[in-house]
C-alpha cells in the first residue's frame, strides 16, 4: 500500500489497508477537472492486480448472446465515448454527521469527491450487442475482481447493481481512462464502470461481470451496506429491510477555501468552493459570514458544465476581527435547498451528509 500513498502524497489518509484517502480541499478546488493525484480513493479490500491484455469482462444473465470482452475487444467493437462526470462517495462529508453522534465508517471531510473526464464505451452499446432483455423491473449487476472486507459478514467479491433503465441512458460507461490517461490500479485498472449522478459505490472498479437480472444485486454492498436508514436505526438493530438503496446523490455544497480553523487577516476574504445538484443545475449559491443569519450570493463560475459536472463558485466577504462561522448552501433548478443542520439528516451509517457546510475561521 505504500506505493499508493507515494502516488498520492498530498492526500489525507483515512486508512492504509485498504488505502482510503481524500485531498485537502484547497487542492480539490485548484482545478475544475481533478488531477488524478488529487482524486480520492475508496476501496473495500486489496487492489487486484489484473493483466490489461488478458482481463475480460463477462456480460451474462438475461442476454441472448453472452459476451466475454477484453479491453481491446471493447475498443475495437464499440464507439469510444467521453463523459465528464463527478464521482462522489456516499460517505462524503460524513465528518459532519460524526460530530452529531458516532457513525460507522471513515470520517470523510468534503473531499471524497472528484470530477474527471472518463473515456470508455457506453454500457448501453455493450448491452445491446449482448441482446440484453428489456423490461421495467430489470437490473444490471456488477461484480469487481476484488474481495471486499465486509463489516459483520464474510469477505466476498465487491458487488452492486443499477436499474437497467439507468444502464441504458448512454452516459453510463465502461471506462479505461481518466483525464486521458489509462486508469491507475487504485482507480480500477484496466476497466471500471462509471455511473454519473449515482453514489460512487455503483461505479464498480476492476469490473469482471455484468449480469442482467430481475432483482437488484444480493451482494453485501448493494443489499446491506449502502442503504439510507431512518434516524432511530443503530448498528445493533441493523435491519436492511428498513433502508433505502442509495442511488442518486443529493444537492450538496462545500467551502474549500478558507480552510476550517484558519486564522486570516480581517477584511476582504475570498471564499471558494464547489456545489453539485446531480443532473439538475445549481441555480444559486448563498454564503454567510455569520452562521447563516444573513446571506449573500456567490458568483457561479461558468465552465461549460456538462450535465454531470460540478459547479465552482466564489465570493469575497468583508470579515471583521474575531471568530466567524462561514456557511454555504446551494439551491437547485427546482428551487430546493439543503437542510440546515446535520442533526436533521443523521443516520448511523453516515451517508448523504448534505446539510449547510460550516467553516469556523478567526480573523485578526
Ligand atoms: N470493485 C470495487 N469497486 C468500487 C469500490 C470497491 O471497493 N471495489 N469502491 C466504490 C466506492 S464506495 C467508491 S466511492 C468509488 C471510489 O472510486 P475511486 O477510488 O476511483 O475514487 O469506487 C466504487 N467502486
Ligand atoms: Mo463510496
Amino acid at each position: 500500500m505504500s506505493d499508493l500513498a507515494s502516488l498520492k502524497p498530498d492526500l489525507i489518509v483515512h486508512g492504509t489497508k485498504p488505502f482510503n484517502a481524500e485531498p485537502p480541499l484547497s487542492r480539490l478546488r485548484a482545478a475544475f477537472v481533478t488531477d488524478v493525484a488529487d482524486f480520492y480513493v475508496r476501496s473495500h479490500g486489496d487492489v487486484p492486480d489484473l493483466d490489461r491484455d488478458l482481463h475480460k469482462v463477462r456480460v451474462v444473465g438475461q442476454v441472448a448472446a453472452p459476451l466475454a470482452l477484453s479491453l481491446a475487444d471493447l475498443q475495437a467493437r464499440f464507439a469510444t465515448k467521453r463523459v465528464a462526470a463527478v464521482l462522489q462517495c456516499a460517505g462524503n462529508r460524513r465528518a459532519d454527521l460524526q460530530a452529531v453522534e458516532r457513525t460507522s465508517g471513515d470520517a470523510w471531510a468534503p473531499g471524497a469527491i472528484g470530477h474527471a473526464e472518463w473515456t470508455g464505451v457506453a454500457l448501453a452499446d455493450v448491452l445491446h450487442a449482448a441482446g440484453a432483455a428489456v423490461g421495467a423491473g430489470l437490473h444490471v449487476a456488477f461484480e469487481g475482481a476484488d474481495i471486499a472486507e465486509n463489516e459483520g459478514a464474510p469477505d466476498a467479491p465487491f458487488g452492486v447493481s443499477i436499474p437497467l433503465k439507468k444502464a441504458l441512458t448512454g452516459d453510463v460507461l465502461l471506462a479505461w481512462a481518466m483525464n486521458g490517461a489509462a486508469l491507475t490500479r487504485e482507480h480500477g485498472a484496466p476497466l471500471r464502470v462509471v455511473v454519473p449522478g449515482y453514489a460512487g459505490v455503483r461505479s464498480t472498479k476492476w469490473i469482471r461481470e455484468i449480469r442482467v437480472q430481475d432483482h437488484p444485486s444480493t451482494a453485501f454492498q448493494q443489499a446491506q451496506d449502502y442503504l439510507l436508514f431512518p434516524p432511530d436505526m443503530r448498528a445493533e438493530t441493523h435491519d436492511p429491510s428498513r433502508g433505502t438503496a442509495i442511488a442518486e446523490m443529493p444537492l450538496n455544497a462545500a467551502i474549500c477555501e478558507p480552510a476550517a480553523g484558519a486564522t486570516l487577516p480581517k477584511g476582504r476574504t475570498v471564499v471558494r468552493g464547489y456545489a453539485i445538484a446531480t443532473d439538475r443545475a445549481v441555480a444559486r449559491v448563498d454564503v454567510s459570514a455569520d452562521g447563516g443569519r444573513e446571506w449573500r450570493q456567490a458568483t457561479i463560475e461558468p465552465r461549460g458544465n456538462g450535465p454531470w459536472s460540478w459547479t465552482f463558485w466564489n465570493t469575497v466577504l468583508d470579515i471583521t476581527e474575531g471568530e466567524h462561522d462561514l456557511v454555504v448552501r446551494a439551491w437547485d433548478a427546482a428551487g430546493q435547498t439543503q437542510p440546515a443542520r446535520p442533526e436533521d439528516v443523521w443516520n448511523f451509517k453516515g451517508y448523504l451528509s448534505a446539510a449547510w457546510h460550516r467553516v469556523r475561521v478567526m480573523a485578526v
